[in-house]
């Protein structure tokens, strides 16, 4: 055949892998088949025999990784009858649930913390259509209210409390493993609510079962009787968690009751699958760490400038653990590293624009002033 059936999100793809029916409305954006980048000059500047791939989820439809656990959300969400869906979010959430609901033609209603929200984020919810309900709190303070309002109005949630969010997310497993393989030898990703590792590494325990037995406790579906285990591959990553200093619950071991980091989308202090995620690192031999502020920042600007792949701050909290594990040989060499990057840079430009905006400066509009200006940075 000549052509290639279109692609039509990870639903449709993963269908024989998720709660769905054959009949149910898929409520989808062609969310999922990100590409798998693999990285050339920081390994080579790293002076480390690794093979670091990055998993740029930024290019999902609304940038982020969201969209994976949102269009199984929404989909059961209206399959099941509800016109309205709530959130509460640091903001890629909000925005995810925004476009999946007006894209469903039902409403959306998110909770964000007062002034602590990517702008980018901010527009697609408004742009989106959905309700935007500004809390003077924190993402925390969010989550307990939304957890509460189900019993006193007609929506449904769509945080990752909502299995159906998981179930969504661990797709991101599945693709990682058709294109290496292989499971990774190690896969990173920044922790804020800790679904997203936990969704991880659900697909990959359910890449690497053999039947209907479960390899995991972190998957709060299945209850130990996966219908959806199979053996595609023999191998499963040891799962790396890394959180910004100042919202840092994982490291500490207790919740963290006034989190703070400039990447705003992991300002988390309370997350919703501690036990699951705790579940992933142990059973995967993992482990939790945490990057400073300046580490994030540092990570980022190298990966869009070394890579020409752009990514939030929190996205880069992955790279910036993995590469100080690399360094240390914590992670050694010979592995095959995944690191997720959750969200497109577009997402925050304001502190791209704060971090890297010196380097504009303005000057005459003569050709003398531009040949100089040329000649000076070659
Ligand atoms: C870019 O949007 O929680 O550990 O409300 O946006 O699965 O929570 C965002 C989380 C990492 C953390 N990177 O993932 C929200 C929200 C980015 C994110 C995370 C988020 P989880």
């Amino acid at each position: 055949m000549p052509f290639r059936p279109r692609y039509t999100g990870l639903i449709a793809k993963y269908k024989d892998r998720l709660p769905i029916n054959d009949d149910t409305r898929l409520i989808s954006l062609g969310e999922g088949n990100t590409p798998l980048i693999r990285l050339n000059n920081i390994p080579r500047d790293l002076g480390k025999d690794v093979d670091i791939y990055v998993k740029y989820e930024g290019l999902n439809p609304t940038g982020s990784f969201k969209d994976r656990g949102m269009t199984m959300a929404v989909t059961k969400a209206v399959d099941e009858g509800s016109k309205a869906i709530i959130c509460a979010s640091t903001g890629n959430t909000s925005a995810s649930a925004a476009a999946y609901a007006a894209r469903a033609g039902i409403k959306a209603f998110v909770l964000i913390p007062d002034g602590k929200i990517a702008m980018g984020k901010l527009a697609q919810a408004i742009m989106h259509g959905a309700e935007v309900i500004q809390i003077a709190g924190n993402f925390d303070d969010g989550m307990r209210i939304v957890k509460e309002i189900a019993d006193h109005a007609p929506v449904t949630i769509v945080n990752s409390v909502n299995p159906y969010r998981l179930q969504g997310q661990k797709t991101a497993a599945f693709e990682i493993v058709e294109e290496l393989e292989r499971a990774p030898d190690y896969h990173c990703l920044p922790v804020g609510n800790a679904g997203n590792i936990t969704a991880h590494w659900i697909g990959y325990c359910e890449y690497s079962g053999r039947g209907d037995e479960c390899l995991t406790e972190a998957c709060a579906l299945c209850h130990g009787h996966c219908r959806y285990a199979s053996a595609v591959v023999g191998n499963r990553p040891v799962m790396v968690g890394y959180q910004a200093h100042g919202a840092n619950p994982f490291i500490r071991g207790e919740m963290v009751d006034d989190p703070d980091t400039v990447a705003t989308a992991i300002r988390i202090g309370h997350p919703q699958s501690w036990k699951q995620a705790w579940a992933a690192s142990k059973e995967s031999g993992g482990w939790f760490d945490e990057c400073s502020d300046q580490e994030i920042l540092q990570a980022q600007l190298l990966l869009a400038s070394r890579e020409g792949v752009f990514c939030e701050p929190a996205s880069a909290t992955s790279l910036a653990g993995a590469m100080r594990d690399i360094r240390s040989g914590r992670i050694p060499e010979g592995s095959t590293v995944v690191c997720t990057l959750t969200g497109h840079g577009l997402k925050d430009p304001d502190v791209a624009i704060r971090q890297a905006g010196d380097a504009i400066s303005t000057i005459p509009a003569t050709l003398d002033a531009v040949k100089k200006a040329i000649l000076d940075k070659l």
